[in-house]
């Protein structure tokens, strides 16, 4: 079996990355959620949990049971990041060894996979997390010598939020997908806020951040179901990352559906169901490939009612309505996954290299903003390396949109990758 660790850092990321702990006990993850943060020093490392511990008093417990070994509080600044990228990514370089050391408890192997978590909106998770997987993809040394298998879960914020939220979440974006010049996590998946409150219908709730974590677990744990349901024709967790990154293609986003009754929902119109639902926003119709994760109760599949093949045959069908072209997008892969005591079906499409047009429209205007009022070398931030991070993003979404029209005018020529027969 594949072993998963997670490394959520910052305040957001600490909450998913403990609510995934807490709600769900995964065989492939075991006890292997590392949380790291900075922390004023008169705060507790457990303040961010505080919520939680009010709905459910047994998850304190279960928080002092792994802070020793699972939390690892970084950095000297006496405010913490202070919303400021720099400071965090600082921070996490000056107290890298200490980092390092809790990575490697985790004592995962070099076929294993690690999942970072960060919120871009903030300085502690967003200016650490590109900082620890570049260091760790470059340098060997954790037991995990061929650390190329490095994901990221990158949360944006809401439309509303400030001008400075948006310029860290630009520059988190960037340094997620390129650090100095090369591919950095080897894929990095994506969720707006604001657009999980659109898909799931809320509008301003008491404790917003509880109905989207328990969303953004969900599909974690859809990610990781393939490894723990293992089957031959499941696809390997390898794929996840070797495949795309071959092709270029970093960044994904969840389209899902949950609760499927088998018995009256057709496996076309709960891949229909997802894909109206992706989790950042998006032009229908304008992306590159996709992973398609179908988890359905044993019985349906010992009783051959749902086959691997049924379901590769739909997901061609889907794709090719749904991916750039007409012609089923570049790649794409399907795995079916028999869950024991399972009633119903749950849908993940993982929906990769789709047009970052519209995330940029949210994105562009705040982050100039914000930009244009910096003074060079104010804040640890200094000029020069703003607009390297700039022109990075802008090359690869330059990159990713050049794709998509080349599929759209069906120009594309898949043998230049090496595929013969797509
Ligand atoms: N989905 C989700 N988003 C969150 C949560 N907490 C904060 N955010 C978003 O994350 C951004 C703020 O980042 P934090 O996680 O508070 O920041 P940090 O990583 O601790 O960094 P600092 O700025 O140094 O505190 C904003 O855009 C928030 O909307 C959460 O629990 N869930
Ligand atoms: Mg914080």
């Amino acid at each position: 079996m594949t072993r998963w660790g997670i490394v959520a850092s910052g305040q957001g990321a600490n909450r998913i990355g403990f609510l995934y702990y807490a709600r769900y006990r995964n065989p492939a993850i075991e006890d292997r959620v590392l949380l790291l943060n900075t922390t004023p020093a008169d705060v507790k490392p457990e303040k961010p949990l505080e919520k939680l511990f009010e709905a459910d008093p047994e998850l304190r417990e279960l928080y002092d049971s792994i802070k020793r070994r699972r939390v690892c509080i970084f950095g000297r600044a006496p405010s913490g990041a202070g919303n400021n990228w720099a400071v965090g990514e600082r921070e996490a370089m000056d107290d890298f060894h200490t980092i390092r050391r809790y990575i490697a408890s985790l004592n995962l192997r070099p076929q294993d996979v690690l999942l970072g978590i960060a919120t871009l909106g903030g300085g502690t998770g967003n200016g650490s997390l590109p900082y620890i997987i570049h260091r760790m993809r470059t340098e060997p040394g954790v037991g995990m010598e061929r650390m190329n298998n490095f994901l990221a879960l990158g949360i944006l914020p809401y439309d509303f939020e400030a001008p400075q939220r948006h310029f860290n979440a630009v520059c988190g974006l960037s340094r997620l997908l390129r650090y100095a010049g090369r591919q950095n996590a080897a894929l990095v998946i994506l969720v707006d806020n604001s657009q999980v409150e659109r898909v799931l219908g809320l509008g301003g709730e008491e404790d917003r951040y509880m109905r989207i974590n328990s969303e953004i677990i969900r599909c974690i744990h859809m990610l990781i179901a393939p490894s723990v349901y293992t089957s031959s024709a499941t696809i390997d967790i390898a794929d996840y990352y070797q495949l795309p990154s071959n092709l270029g293609i970093t960044h994904f986003t969840p389209c899902m559906s949950w609760g499927n009754d088998p018995e009256v929902m057709s496996i076309e119109a709960m891949l229909e169901n997802a894909s109206a639902n992706p989790l950042v926003p998006l032009e229908k119709g304008r992306a590159l490939m996709a992973y398609v994760i179908l988890a359905v109760p044993e019985s349906t599949v010992l009783e051959g009612r749902v086959t691997q093949e049924m379901l590769e045959e739909e997901v061609r069908s889907w794709a090719e309505r749904h991916l750039a072209g007409g012609g089923g997008g570049l790649v794409r892969y399907a795995s079916l996954v028999a869950v024991p005591e399972k009633r119903d079906v749950d849908v993940l499409i993982l929906l990769g290299g789709f047009s970052l047009r519209k995330l940029m429209e949210k994105l562009d205007d705040k982050y100039h903003k914000f930009k244009e009022c910096l003074t060079p070398g104010e804040g640890a931030i200094e000029q020069g390396k703003v607009e390297e991070v700039e022109k990075e993003l802008r090359r690869y979404i330059a990159e990713t949109e050049r794709r998509i029209e080349a599929l759209e005018r069906q120009e594309t020529r898949l043998e230049r990758w090496g595929f013969g027969d797509v």
